[in-house]
C-alpha cells in the first residue's frame, strides 16, 4: 500500500509542478475594448468560459492570420481559407527546465473536444447526431438569411484593414460585390425567411422545455447554435438583432440566459 502511494506521488510531481496556458487567437471587432464576434470562434470561446479555464486572449487581424499562424509552423489548409480562426496554443511547461511543449488546435470542435477531454467538468454532451441535427435545421431554415443580413454587415465592426480584407476575399465565392449580394439576398426574402426560421429554431431549441435543445442537458449543438446567435448580436446590424430577438422570443431569452447563467458569456472582450 505505501508503495502504491508513493507510486502515485511520484507520478503526480511533475504534474503538479508543471503549468498549462491556453492562447485563444481571436478576430477583432473595431470597438475598445474588441469584443469577439465570430460564430466558429464562439464555439471555442464558449466552451473554454463554460469550463471556466483560465486563458488569454490574441486578437489577430483577418490579414494577418495567415501570416501569424504561418510563423508558428501551422500547415496550410489549402483552398480558398488556407488559415482561419479560431486556433488555440497549448503551452505545457513541465517545470523540469525542458523546453514547453506546445500543441496547435487549428478547428473550433478539435479545440472544444480538447478541452471536454482535460477539464470533464462540467460535461457538454458531443453527440454529433444532435449537432448534425442542429446545423441541419440552422442551414436549411437560417443560413440564407444570416449571409444576407448578417455576414454581409460584418465589414462594419471590423478594423479598416480586415474590413478591406473582407471586401477583398468574400466576392471570391459571392461572385459580385458584398453590398449587391446583401441586396440579391433581401430580394430572395432574407427577412421572411429569418422570420420563419427564427420560428423553426424556436421549436427545435424547446422541444424538450428548454432551455437547451435536450432539456437541462447541455450538448455542443447548443454552443453551435449559441455562436449563430452571437454572431448576429455582436457582428450584425442592431436591428437585425432585435428582430431575431422578437421571433425567438422567451425560447431564445431562456436559451441566452441559461448560458449566462453557466458563465459562458462572462468573457467576450477579453
Ligand atoms: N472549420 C473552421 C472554420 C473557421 C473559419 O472559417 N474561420 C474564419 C473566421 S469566421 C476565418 O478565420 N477566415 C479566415 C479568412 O477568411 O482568411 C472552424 O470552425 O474552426
Amino acid at each position: 500500500m505505501q508503495n502504491r502511494i508513493r507510486q502515485l506521488q511520484n507520478q503526480l510531481k511533475p504534474d503538479a509542478m508543471s503549468y498549462t496556458q491556453y492562447t485563444l487567437f481571436d478576430i477583432p471587432t473595431n470597438s475598445d475594448p474588441p469584443r469577439s464576434w465570430s460564430p466558429n470562434v464562439w464555439n471555442a470561446r464558449g466552451v473554454l468560459n463554460y469550463k471556466g479555464a483560465p486563458y488569454s486572449t490574441e486578437w489577430v487581424e483577418y490579414p494577418d492570420i495567415r501570416v501569424r499562424l504561418g510563423a508558428m509552423g501551422i500547415p496550410s489548409k489549402g483552398g480558398l481559407m488556407p488559415y482561419t480562426l479560431p486556433m488555440m496554443r497549448v503551452t505545457r511547461d513541465r517545470g523540469d527546465g525542458v523546453e514547453p511543449q506546445v500543441l496547435y488546435l487549428t478547428d473550433s470542435l478539435d479545440i472544444a473536444k480538447y478541452l471536454n477531454d482535460v477539464h470533464p467538468h462540467p460535461p457538454i454532451d458531443f453527440d454529433s447526431t444532435i449537432t448534425d441535427e442542429a446545423v441541419k435545421i440552422f442551414n436549411a431554415n437560417l443560413a440564407d438569411a444570416f449571409v444576407g443580413l448578417v455576414l454581409c454587415d460584418v465589414p462594419l465592426v471590423l478594423s479598416e484593414r480586415s474590413a478591406a480584407y473582407f471586401h477583398e476575399t468574400r466576392p471570391q465565392w459571392m461572385m459580385m460585390p458584398i453590398k449587391d449580394f446583401k441586396q440579391k439576398k433581401i430580394d430572395e426574402g432574407a427577412w421572411e425567411k429569418m422570420e420563419n426560421g427564427m420560428k423553426v429554431w424556436a421549436e427545435f431549441i424547446g422541444k424538450n422545455g428548454g432551455p437547451f435543445i435536450q432539456g437541462d442537458k447541455i450538448s455542443y449543438a447548443d454552443f453551435k447554435m449559441l455562436g449563430y446567435l452571437l454572431w448576429a448580436r455582436e457582428g450584425g446590424p442592431r436591428e437585425v438583432w432585435e428582430k431575431i430577438e422578437g421571433w425567438g422570443g422567451e425560447v431564445l431569452k431562456r436559451f441566452v440566459k441559461a448560458f449566462e447563467e453557466n458563465g459562458v458569456l462572462r468573457r467576450i472582450d477579453y
